[in-house]
Order: structure tokens, then C-alpha cells, then sequence
């Protein structure tokens, strides 16, 4: 497949709740969008999750995503020498901007048009085209709340729909009191936090008073890129360590998994696969398939993505591999006030079902697309 032209549009999304993590809260969102054209005239379309600031990852939409499409990794993409196959193709456009370092989430976007464009040229999903073997799963939500209260109302909310999978936000001070709240609350749901990073060295003792509420997992307790840190802590919790921002690759996953065999404590460690941040679905495949084998059990994370990014992330739930639910679905109902899909993604009594629509199962809404945003550049290639 020849490609043509790749143009990088930057949309406003307005979510209709405040979103609160230990590192921020967020309102308006703006993402970046890779539309991918072909020279025989198909259109692909990727979405970049990154957030406005660089608190949690140091890749930020502006200026480290934008620049670095710009600047290297768009231009790169004129070394792509077509390849039969998707699974080939896929490989040939990641070699165009191998030379480039980290970007992981800027390579993402790039990435997922091409399967779009792949999966419409396979007139079949996404998840066919990755191996899937399943239609129906659990999902479940995230939810960031300022207050206990407030997060007592969204997970009363969440129940209220089917979910049966919360994950709560917790930093230094909004921990015990909330986890304990929402427990004693909802004594049978699957539960599990996400500290985004906010404990260090000094003050991680706090997370062993967790260990009494039943919790799934704790998230990413530490620095954002630590594995040997969160390998320590792990042999002195009960409650399983999920790493989230610390893995970018197949080969992080390996690392951690030595790690925690060393110190024989694998069955404590859990995987939070966010595609994007592992610079693409290939990457997030072949980190499932270690995950299996070595026993660790993994799920898929969410940005605030769009519907669009999060029907890519429901597709990949097809795969057997997936052992937990992910974070697919906003507590409040639908996240954005305007979304980019004709329409909404829909999830019954805390599960989805995969369909056959082809790509990922929903169509772009064009015209709220376009509303939504501008095109900041467009790059031709030679064919
Ligand atoms: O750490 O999982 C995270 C949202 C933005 C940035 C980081 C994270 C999150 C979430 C996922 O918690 C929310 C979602 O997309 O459903
Ligand atoms: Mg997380």
C-alpha cells in the first residue's frame, strides 16, 4: 500500500465532569488527530491521547507531540517502503521512524491510522485483524474525584449502570478515607486505585493500610519512570503493584517481569497496556503475549480518549490474553460534551459487545470532526 499524504489536526474536547488525578485536574482537553490518506484515495484516522500538560508523562500534545510529528517522525515516514500484509506493513511504517527516540504516543497516532486503513481494506474489525477471539467482556471505569463525597456519587452512579469494576484516583492524604468509603459502600465490586505516581520512597508505607480493603491492584505508586522501586515495594504489599506509566515497550514489560520473579513475587504484578503509551497496538499485542506467558495478568488503560481512541482500545479486548477489565467507559455517563463518532459507544449491565462493523465498529462524525478542531499541517509523500 502506497501512502500519500498525512495531515495532523489538533481538536478541543470538553468533558462534561472534571477529571481529578493526583497530578491535576482537567476540563478541556486538546488532541491531536492523524488523518492518513492513501494513494489509492482510503483514509485512516488515529488519535493521539496525550494531555494538555507534560503531569503525567513527559509527552505533552503541545509542544513535545506536535513537534516531534513536525519536526521528525512525519518526515520520516518517506523512507516507508510498502510490504504485503498488514502485519508487514504495519512493521515497515514502524521502521520509517524507528530512528527516532521515546515519542511513543506521537508514533501511536500514526500507527492506528494505518491499521484503520488496514482494517477497512480487510472489510472486517479491528479485532479479527488482531488475532481476537472474544466479543463479550467486562468493562469498567475510572473515576477522578476532589472529594469523597464526590466519588461516592460518581461509583453510586457507575453501580447504578452495571459496572461492576471501579478504579479510584488516590494521592498522599485522599487514600485511606476514600478507599475505605467506597468499600464499605460496595463490599463486592472488583476495586482498585491509581496513585499516578504521587508516592515516593519517604511516604509509600501509607499504601499497606490498602491492604485491608480487598483491592485488585494499587496503580503506579511511584515515579513515573521507576520498574525497580515498585519491584521492592511489591514484597511488602499485599495488594498487587500494576504498572502504568513505567512500561513503553515489550522490553519494560520483560524488565519488570525479571524483577518481580527475582523477588518471587510475579503473582503480584499486573499490567495496565495503554496502546498509545507503548507507541502502538503491534507493541501492545506483543506485550499481551508476554504477559501470558509469564502469568502476569494484564488490561487495557485508557487517556480520556475520545470515542474514537476508545473503540481502537475495545477491539483489542477481543484478545484471550485480557484477564482484568479496563478503563473504557466514563462513571458520569458519556465523557465528552461532543464526541467524534455518529454514535456513542454503549456498554450493557458492565460489559461490551464487539460487532462486525468494519475498523473499529463506529463511523467519524466529519462534520463534529471538523467543528471540533483544525488542521495544523499536512505532509505529502512521494508515490
Ligand atoms: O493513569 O490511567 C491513568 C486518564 C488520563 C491520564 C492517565 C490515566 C487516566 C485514567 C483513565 O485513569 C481514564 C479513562 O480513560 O477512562
Ligand atoms: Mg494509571
Amino acid at each position: 500500500m502506497s501512502l500519500a499524504e498525512i495531515s495532523i489536526h489538533l481538536l478541543s474536547l470538553r468533558l462534561r465532569v472534571p477529571f481529578t488525578t493526583s497530578f491535576g485536574t482537567y476540563r478541556t482537553l486538546s488532541r491531536p488527530f492523524v488523518v492518513l490518506r492513501t494513494a489509492d484515495g482510503a483514509t485512516g484516522v488515529g488519535e493521539i491521547p496525550t494531555l494538555v500538560d507534560p503531569a503525567y508523562k513527559a509527552e505533552c500534545d503541545t509542544p513535545a507531540v506536535l513537534t516531534s510529528l513536525r519536526e521528525f517522525i512525519v518526515p520520516s515516514v518517506g523512507r516507508y517502503q510498502a510490504a504485503h500484509g498488514p502485519i508487514a506493513t504495519i512493521a515497515a511504517l514502524r521502521a520509517s521512524y524507528a530512528w527516532v527516540k521515546g515519542a511513543v504516543f506521537a508514533k501511536s497516532g500514526l500507527e492506528a491510522a494505518l491499521w484503520d486503513v488496514l482494517a477497512q481494506q480487510a472489510s472486517g474489525p479491528l479485532w479479527r485483524l488482531w488475532g481476537g477471539e472474544r466479543r463479550t467482556f467486562p468493562v469498567g471505569v475510572s473515576i477522578g474525584g476532589q472529594t469523597v463525597e464526590q466519588v461516592l456519587s460518581l461509583a453510586g452512579h457507575a453501580v447504578d449502570q452495571g459496572y461492576r469494576r471501579l478504579k479510584i484516583k488516590i494521592w498522599p492524604g485522599f487514600d485511606l478515607a476514600v478507599i475505605a468509603a467506597v468499600r464499605a459502600r460496595h463490599p463486592d465490586l472488583l476495586l482498585q486505585a491509581d496513585a499516578n505516581s504521587a508516592y515516593d520512597r519517604s511516604n509509600w508505607q501509607a499504601l499497606q493500610a490498602l491492604d485491608a480493603f480487598d483491592l485488585l491492584l494499587i496503580e503506579q505508586p511511584l515515579y513515573d519512570d521507576d520498574v525497580v522501586f515498585h519491584a521492592e515495594i511489591a514484597r511488602q504489599l499485599r495488594t498487587p503493584i500494576c504498572l502504568d506509566e513505567s512500561i513503553h515497550s515489550a522490553r519494560d514489560t520483560e524488565a519488570a517481569i525479571h524483577l518481580w520473579r527475582r523477588h518471587d513475587a510475579l503473582d503480584r504484578l499486573i499490567v495496565n497496556i495503554k496502546p498509545p503509551r507503548v507507541s502502538g497496538f503491534a507493541e501492545a499485542i506483543a506485550i499481551a503475549q508476554i504477559c501470558r506467558e509469564a502469568g502476569v495478568r494484564i488490561w487495557i488503560g485508557g487517556m480520556l480518549d475520545s470515542a474514537w481512541g476508545k473503540a481502537f482500545n475495545l477491539n483489542l479486548n477481543g484478545l484471550a490474553a485480557i484477564d482484568l477489565p479496563g478503563d473504557h467507559f466514563s462513571p458520569g455517563g458519556a465523557y465528552f460534551e461532543e464526541d467524534v463518532v455518529t454514535t456513542p459507544l454503549a456498554s450493557h449491565d458492565g460489559t461490551f459487545t464487539l460487532g462486525d462493523g468494519v475498523s473499529t465498529g463506529v463511523s467519524l462524525d466529519w462534520e463534529r470532526f471538523d467543528r471540533l478542531g483544525e488542521k495544523l499541517f499536512t505532509h505529502r509523500l512521494d508515490t
